[in-house]
């Protein structure tokens, strides 16, 4: 991922959902609430749409942002090592069911590693904004597949994108 990607996917578009976000729950009745509550209580209410897009993107991102760091990989050890050996079988297989959510998701969207409530890990793509905590699941890692996280880079090479992230995180 480029210095401009980040620029423009970073300083732009992050930036962008915290700046709508922080001006629509102001008029809201979850002004003052945690982020993680804000998108979660937003997404029950179909008039506050506009505000789950952008608290959920603003915590999306966040989350992503968190879960790369230059000159990453590698591969996990001790808890997060067992249980992916555990739910998957094997770190390929891991990294293969996130391929194949991340290159499966049709549009905009997100493919996350996640942990259901027992503990077990699994993959899931959402579209949009949509985050797994909306199900009751809790997110350990994700990949942004929409265009913006990867076009100036990889353009139409979205599998190209989704290798370098797996490889470098
Ligand atoms: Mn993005």
């Amino acid at each position: 991922i480029s210095a401009r990607t980040v620029s423009f996917h970073y300083g732009k578009h992050t930036q962008g959902y915290f700046a709508n976000a922080n001006k629509l729950v102001a008029d809201s009745p979850l002004a003052g609430q945690p982020l993680q509550k804000v998108f979660l209580e937003a997404a029950k209410d179909p008039k506050m749409v506009g505000l789950f897009r952008n608290a959920a993107h603003a915590w999306n991102h966040v989350f992503y942002w968190n879960g790369l760091m230059p000159a990453g990989g590698g591969a996990p050890t001790g808890k997060l090592a067992k249980a992916v050996e555990t739910s998957f079988g094997s770190l390929d297989a891991c990294k293969k069911a996130l391929t194949a959510a991340a290159m499966g998701q049709f549009g905009s969207g997100w493919a996350w590693l996640v942990a259901d409530p027992a503990g077990k890990l699994a993959v899931v793509a959402t579209g949009n904004a949509d985050n797994p905590l909306q199900e009751g699941l809790r997110p350990l890692w994700v990949i942004d597949v929409w265009e913006h996280a990867y076009y100036l880079d990889y353009q139409n090479r979205r599998a190209d994108y989704v290798a370098g992230v797996l490889e470098k995180s």
